[in-house]
């Protein structure tokens, strides 16, 4: 570096980018129809535009999908939390995120606030230096293979919805959501075998049963080739997901108990085996520190959705796509499918995987007239 670069890098920073503005923007997006799993129900994308301008005019975006069951926030306090970390980081270089991190890291519970702001300076830093968030993280791959999650319905909507996944985008990998009566778990999970005989299952009751009910739901799952079950139980049943996990030939998933870093290490030395990583609530960082201890510790990661739309689901891609562990993994990146319409263009899905996109960043472009549409703030 000459001496001049060095003087222009110590006056604006490594990147050369300052932020400028953050936007915090509720939307309601439609859905094709509601979405209903065992802790809750979405019936329209109540998601939060990040938007963090620099000083350059270069933008990064991301979003937040507010779910009060995993985390107590709502749209509202999502949009509050990111409009009081603003202000600290007008200024900062995009690309410093463990600083940026400590700047709204305020003992506060916002999580996905503080994810969909990291995610926006993330895609912002990486357009400022013109490389793809992919392959900042690392680059191990160009695409990843997609899994579907199945929402609740009748078995025989459950099973017509895997069917039509397959058909459509080729998707062979599919979560189902059990957490219901066990026979109707039993029948969901049959159905979807039926619709796609050939696929990889594996399921989620978000909590909805009680240790009786798992263990009746359990054994007809197995039956029919379920690799892993996540979140079986209430969290503060401790022994009785110890006692299941000692139970099952399959890894006991860990999703809602798994929200970072810390409690990733208390479960994994408890009765977790497999790790969901959500970059809605950990961000690129965090979720790069949690895949790195999962490798440590010899535990399965995968990329995890909390029904991101479309603009989740890029950040989502380019982590799963990053990151060497997990691109050679099943990512499960295509709820944006359930909305009818949406802020950015949706990744396509084609036999299966998911590309990275061409461009710097997330590779999203906002469509202003669709945020115009659907914003709730005006
Ligand atoms: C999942 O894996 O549990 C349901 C709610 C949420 O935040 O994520 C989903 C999917
Ligand atoms: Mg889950």
């Amino acid at each position: 570096m000459s001496v001049q670069e060095h003087e222009l890098y110590e006056a604006l920073g490594s990147s050369g980018a300052r932020v400028a503005a953050i936007d915090a923007i509720p939307v309601a997006l439609p859905l094709r129809r509601p979405v209903e799993f065992a802790s809750g129900t979405i019936t329209t994308a109540d998601n939060v535009l990040v938007r963090v301008h620099s000083d350059t005019g270069i933008i990064g975006c991301a979003e937040a999908q507010p779910r009060p069951y995993t985390y107590g926030e709502t749209q509202a306090s999502i949009v509050a939390a990111i409009n009081r970390f603003a202000p600290r980081l007008i200024g900062a270089d995009p690309v410093r995120s463990a600083r940026n991190r400590a700047l709204i890291s305020d003992g506060s519970s916002d999580t996905c606030a503080r994810a969909a702001v990291l995610v926006a300076l993330a895609d912002l830093s990486a357009r400022v230096l013109g490389v793809s968030c992919a392959d900042l993280l690392g680059g191990a791959a160009d695409d990843v293979a997609v899994a579907a999650m199945v929402s609740f319905g009748t078995p025989e909507q459950m099973g017509e919805d895997a069917a039509q996944l397959h058909a459509d985008q080729g998707i062979e990998v599919f979560k189902v959501k059990v957490g219901r009566d066990p026979g109707l778990d039993i029948a969901s999970v049959m159905a979807v075998r039926e619709a796609v005989p050939g696929a990889t299952l594996y399921v989620d009751a978000n909590r909805g049963w009680n240790l009786e009910q798992a263990r009746e739901a359990v054994p007809g799952l197995l039956e029919l080739g379920v690799q892993m079950i996540e979140e079986p139980l209430d969290l503060a049943d401790r022994d009785g997901r110890v006692q299941l996990a000692a139970e099952w030939p399959v890894p006991l998933g860990g999703d809602e108990s798994c929200l970072d870093l810390g409690q990733v290490a208390e479960q994994i030395a408890g009765p977790v085996s497999q790790v969901s990583i959500k970059i809605a609530r950990t961000a690129f960082d965090e979720g790069a520190a949690v895949a790195a201890y999962c490798r440590a510790t010899g535990v399965h990661a995968v990329v995890g959705s909390q029904y991101e739309g479309a603009l989740g689901a890029w950040a989502s891609i380019a982590f799963a796509a990053g990151v060497r562990d997990l691109s050679s993994r099943p990512a499960e990146v295509a709820n944006f499918l359930d909305l009818a319409d949406d802020l950015v263009a949706s990744p396509v899905i084609t036999d299966g995987r998911v590309a990275v996109p061409d461009g710097p960043g997330l590779g999203a472009t906002i469509d202003e007239a669709a945020v115009a549409r659907y914003r709730v703030d005006r």
